[in-house]
């Protein structure tokens, strides 16, 4: 890699002019008073974890944002002093902006809509942030998009003392928008107005948002961690990550967490849910629960990191979870902490330890061979736009292949043997044997786009592997990727069908546009389409975005509910291949 490919710009902005620019905005930016704040008579909510870590207190993290605000200011209110009535006690939120919010006031209101939360002004922010005194994280859409710098103003206004997502610049992208420069800027800036708060304000990253989704190794996972603090070092800001969306396996879970805390990497934010284990039933997702939240309760007690725990509603597979589903879940990690102590005696300090030294020993030839080849490739390692705008534009596949701790292998799909394989590889791949059943009928020839509407890949790749075995061609149409964009790859590739996941809440709107583009261009490719299919309906303010399937099928889309209802669909496209290769036009 060189300078010259990723960074070909003459002019770029200086990190330095940047932050100065943040620091200046804090004359009018501080951050304000909140409930939270009074109630715990704390400075920051790094100040209240650093207390909690010392009483061995286990923290709790709920995550909430309704499309309706009154709704989510409800849900702030009611979920806290449910739990308070109980004994349990609520530490934080993750306030869950809508992706439209990544794009500045001025353009939002063109911007596609997801299933998150709109937060028109800046009292929006405060109403909602004061509406309990539990500490609001404004997690997500805020730092590493086009508004990061409006939108880390209003969050700071509101009193919260923890602001993301480091890791969704890396990975993330905004429907019809690819300014990356101006989404560094804006980005670069709000992190000098973060450094100058009188108060300590953490800069949150979810690691499992940005290139850990990426990575096949959970070594340069954790590098990935070592190599953002020393950005945020750059920053002169304290900086806290959030992990666990892809750990399903409790040692690896556990290692994790400890080597956090053997590398000093706290206080972090929260450790997230291992959702992607939700799989079933809200029944036997509770089983799931369990399994993550009782290891990552022990890991706090074992070796406190400040990271508050995760308990994710178990309807969350299915919707996105109510009030009542958010409180039960709380009130259920309230006393698995509190049982967690019998449970410590079962763990095994020296398997632990093993693997903690093992993801370290990786970590850091992970970040020392990263740190290296930036400066080798030309990138201003001082420079915190240019670091940042340099890895974005690598992208986690590329950085894992070139800088991965894993010996180089051009059969592991990543380019190395990892050190400590990502569980989720495993997971897509059982996934895809259960899906195929023991003897799928192959249809080889067929040539299939693959690509996801948005940042969920794991579709695509389970898709992508079933293809695989199936004996067709798997096309990479991409992540996040434009119906515009899909259409000039079909153009190109001439694919005898496209399959797209998506989850986002645009699945409707998401295939009619690209239904349309491609009759436009005189294609009638057969659309498969699965994930999440649904959407807020238009101008509704109800927070639950509606089914589309049935609107879909009936507008001509092969609507997949699971991924085995991709044989019968590819059997169908073969058949017809077939038939019009038998008698041509
Ligand atoms: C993992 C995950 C993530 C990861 C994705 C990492 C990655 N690189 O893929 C991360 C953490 C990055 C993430 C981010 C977000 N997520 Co998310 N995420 C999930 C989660 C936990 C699992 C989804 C998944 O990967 N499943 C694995 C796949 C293989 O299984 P499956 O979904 O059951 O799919 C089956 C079928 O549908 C079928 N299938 C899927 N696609 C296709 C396609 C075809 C053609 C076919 C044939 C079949 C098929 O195959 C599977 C097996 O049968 C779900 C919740 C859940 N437990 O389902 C939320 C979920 C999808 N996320 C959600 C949201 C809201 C978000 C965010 C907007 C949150 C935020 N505020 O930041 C962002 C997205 C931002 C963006 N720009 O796009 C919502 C979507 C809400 C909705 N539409 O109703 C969900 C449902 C959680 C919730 N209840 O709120 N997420």
């Amino acid at each position: 890699m060189n300078r010259s490919d990723l960074l070909p710009e003459p002019d770029l902005p200086k990190a330095a002019d940047l932050l100065a620019e943040g620091r200046a905005s804090a004359a009018t930016w501080q951050t304000g008073p909140s409930a939270f704040l009074s109630h715990y008579a704390t400075a920051s909510e790094l100040d209240y974890k650093r207390t909690a870590m010392a009483q061995g207190r286990v923290m709790q993290h709920a995550q909430i944002g309704y499309r309706d605000p009154t709704k989510s200011i409800r849900a702030y209110h009611d979920i806290w002093a449910a739990c308070d009535a109980q004994g349990t006690r609520l530490d934080r939120y993750g306030l869950c902006l809508d992706w439209s919010m990544a794009l500045p006031r001025a353009i939002r209101a063109r911007a596609q809509r997801g299933t998150g939360m709109i937060l028109p002004t800046v009292e929006d922010f405060v109403s909602l942030a004061n509406a309990a005194p539990v500490a609001a994280h404004f997690g997500d859409f805020v730092l590493g998009f086009p508004a990061a710098l409006e939108n880390t103003q209003a969050a700071l206004t509101a009193g919260a003392t923890a602001i993301g997502n480091l890791g969704q610049y890396f990975t993330f992208r905004v429907p019809g928008h690819d300014d990356d420069i101006e989404a560094t800027r804006a980005t670069v800036t709000a992190l000098g107005l973060i450094a100058a708060q009188a108060t300590p304000v953490l800069i949150h990253s979810n690691i499992d948002d940005g290139f850990a989704a990426q990575f096949t190794d959970l070594a340069n996972a954790l590098g990935m961690i070592l190599v953002e603090r020393d950005i945020a070092a750059l920053i002169g800001a304290p900086i806290g990550h959030a992990f666990g969306h892809h750990f399903s396996d409790p040692l690896n879970r556990l290692a994790f967490q400890q080597a956090l805390a053997a590398e000093g990497a706290a206080p972090g934010t929260m450790i997230y849910g291992n959702t992607t284990s939700y799989r079933g039933t809200p029944s036997q997702n509770w089983a799931a629960l369990s399994a993550y939240l009782l290891v990552d309760a022990l890991g706090q007690r074992l070796a406190p990191t400040g990271h508050a725990i995760n308990p994710v509603p178990v309807t969350e597979n299915q919707r996105i979870p109510e009030i009542d589903e958010v409180i039960e879940a709380q009130l259920f990690a309230g006393r698995l902490i509190e049982l967690a102590a019998t449970w410590q005696p079962l763990i095994d300090p020296a398997a632990v330890t093993t693997q903690t030294a093992r993801l370290r020993d990786g970590a850091g030839r992970f970040r020392a061979a990263l740190w290296h080849g930036l400066a080798e490739a030309g990138i201003d390692t001082a420079d915190a736009f240019e670091v940042l705008l340099a890895l974005r534009r690598m992208g986690g596949r590329r950085i894992e292949a070139a800088y991965g701790a894993g010996t180089p292998d051009p059969r592991a799909m990543g380019g190395r043997l990892p050190v400590i394989p990502a569980t989720i590889l495993h997971e897509i791949a059982e996934l895809a044997l259960a899906a195929l059943g023991p003897n799928p009928t192959a249809t080889p020839g067929l040539r299939v786009l693959v690509a996801t509407s948005d940042v969920h890949e794991h579709g695509k790749m389970l898709i992508d592997e079933m293809l695989h075995r199936l004996g067709a061609t798997a096309l990479d149409g991409g992540t996040s990727t434009d119906p515009d964009r899909l259409i000039a790859l079909t153009q190109q590739h001439s694919p005898d069908a496209i399959a797209i996941s998506t989850y986002n809440g645009v699945a409707l709107s998401y295939y009619q546009t690209l239904r349309e583009g491609l009759q436009r261009a005189g294609l009638d490719t057969p659309i498969l389409i699965g994930g999440r299919l649904n959407q807020i309906p238009e101008g509704s303010n109800t927070s639950l975005p509606q089914d589309v399937g049935a609107q879909l099928a009936a507008e001509g889309a092969l609507v997949c509910r699971e991924a085995a209802d991709l044989m019968p669909n590819l059997a169908d496209i073969a058949a017809r291949k077939a038939a019009r290769a038998a008698s041509p036009p």
